[in-house]
């Protein structure tokens, strides 16, 4: 059955629609235009009560039941689980990922995402204070991100998991926070392996935009 994304063209879209593809399960995008207000739609914060994308509506979901699920994190979780791709069985392994999943969620997203914003201030003063800020955020996030990627394929070790969509979904955006992955050699190595994908690439491609 097919699983309803409500997404746009951002990191946190992203996301969801290269797991969606990676994993081989049906969908279909309804784009919310979050530069058009949309996700203040009643009937979008019925599925999304922090009205914000990504969120999805899976009529299949436990025991059968229709569910919605909002927060890429726990959507990428709820459909680790439902299909049992990308997220091991082992608990211990499961560990690893959920670390690298937590990592995304509360760093490698939240703080570039701070990039975006100051960098296209037009006060020098305060664009000049923000970027100072999390710019050396972020590149710390990359150096913790190229320590691990020194000794593992993927951020859970030796398999891909969901822990890496959650984590590509912002490498994609490394030139708006203008990072050059040159100077992060294995997170560059790592991110071209996840973008010569065909999964990855349709994720990527999918129109999360009108027009
Ligand atoms: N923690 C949330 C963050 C989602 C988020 O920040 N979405 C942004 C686009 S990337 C959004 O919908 N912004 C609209 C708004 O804040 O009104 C997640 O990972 O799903």
């Amino acid at each position: 059955m097919t699983i309803e994304l409500h997404a746009f063209d951002t990191p946190n879209g992203r996301k969801i629609s290269v797991a969606l593809e990676e994993m081989g399960l049906p969908y279909r995008v309804h784009v919310v235009d979050i530069t058009k207000g949309e996700q203040f739609d009643p009937a979008f914060i019925k599925i999304s009560p922090n009205n914000k994308i990504p969120a999805i509506v899976d009529p299949n979901g436990p025991g059968g039941r229709p569910i919605s699920v909002f927060e890429s994190g726990a959507i990428l979780l709820y459909l680790g689980m439902k299909t049992g791709r990308f997220w091991p069985a082992d608990g211990v392994a499961q560990v690893a990922v959920l670390e690298w999943l937590m990592f995304q969620m509360g760093g490698f997203g939240p703080i570039p995402g701070q990039v975006h914003h100051f960098i296209a201030l037009d006060d020098e003063s305060d664009r000049r204070y923000g970027l100072e800020r999390f710019m050396d955020e972020t590149r710390r996030l990359y150096a913790v991100m190229d320590r691990r990627l020194g000794e593992y394929e993927f951020f859970a070790g030796a398999e891909i998991s969901i822990a890496d969509f959650a984590i590509v979904g912002w490498a994609w955006r490394h030139p708006r926070h203008q990072v050059d992955l040159a100077d992060f050699p294995h997170v560059q190595r790592w991110y071209q392996a996840m973008m010569a994908r065909p999964g990855m690439a349709r994720g990527f491609a999918v129109p999360l935009r009108r027009g």
